[in-house]
């Protein structure tokens, strides 16, 4: 067989292309692939929205791939212990009621359960604003390849219009931090610009309840979960234990699909 560096091209462009098209007018965009935006895409996904979810690393996973301190182990709480086993992932009964899990099991298994169930996942890319209506609502992304972000280029972005949006940023709650700069004063019941926007200091029994708790509508069309929701709310962070990043992930689906 003949190899044509121009056919491989081809296939590679096409093939992206095809694949994007479906990402420009979605059910639900969310940005970030830690445990909590992984989670959303596969319930949502797996009950018929159509789903992307960018990221802005190669890798996807977010603060799972390194357990805790690079041990790659995670743990997590009985309540949230399904929450892996329905990805296929093997846990271990541990002292205390905790189980723990494999961070590389957990990650690749999380990301491939969120792919069978057909959500679309593209990495290097950077959510860098939002899309928002003339009535304040927000409706999309504004995306750009995060090799562009990072070598400073003067591109202009793209976007991608969805009914519903996720911030699953993690630590930096970026998109909600993005939200709250440009898009205040909004009306309606929830404000935004009244938000903390910065987690506190390390209290797991704490920090695990509240992101349960916090994972909600914050703005018009945009939902926080995972540790942005945390941050969002200025509540306490929790180190390696991941129940609480699960279950949030869970309930950001829960909600949207309630409002659909
Ligand atoms: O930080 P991350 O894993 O978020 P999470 O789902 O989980 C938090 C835990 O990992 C851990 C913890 C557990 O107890 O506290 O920290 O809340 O994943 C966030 C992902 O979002 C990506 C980032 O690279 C990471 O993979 N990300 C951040 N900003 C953007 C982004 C952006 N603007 N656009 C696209 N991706």
């Amino acid at each position: 067989m003949v190899i044509d560096d121009i056919e491989i091209t081809k296939i590679i462009f096409n093939r992206f292309s095809k694949n994007f098209n479906r990402a420009f007018e979605v059910d639900v965009a969310i940005a970030g692939a830690g445990p909590s935006g992984l989670i959303a895409a596969k319930y949502l996904a797996k009950a018929g929205k159509n789903v992307v979810l960018f990221e802005r690393k190669l890798s996807i996973g977010g603060g799972m791939w390194g357990g805790g301190m690079s041990f790659p182990v995670i743990v997590v709480q009985k309540d949230s212990k399904n929450l892996l086993h329905d990805a296929g992932i093997n846990t271990i009964e541990e002292d205390g009621g905790y189980y723990s899990a494999d961070a590389i099991e957990a990650v690749t298994k999380l990301c491939g359960s969120a792919i069978d169930a057909g959500a679309k996942l593209f990495n290097n890319i950077t959510v860098e604003d939002v899309l928002l209506t003339k009535d304040k609502v927000v409706n999309g992304f504004v995306i750009n390849w995060s090799s562009v972000d990072l070598a400073g280029l003067h591109v202009d972005p793209l976007s991608i219009r969805a009914k519903f949006c996720v911030d699953a940023t993690g630590h930096p709650a970026e998109i909600c931090k993005i939200v709250q700069r440009k898009c205040k004063p909004e009306k309606g019941p929830l404000r935004l610009s009244n938000f903390e926007m910065v987690e506190k200091s390390m209290c797991a029994e704490i920090g695990e309840k509240a992101v349960v708790d916090n994972t909600k509508e914050v703005y018009p069309g945009l939902y926080a979960a995972g540790m942005c929701a945390n941050a969002v709310f200025g509540s306490q962070r929790m180190g390696p234990i991941f129940g609480g990043m699960l279950l949030s992930g869970k309930k950001v689906a829960e909600l949207i699909l309630k409002n659909f």
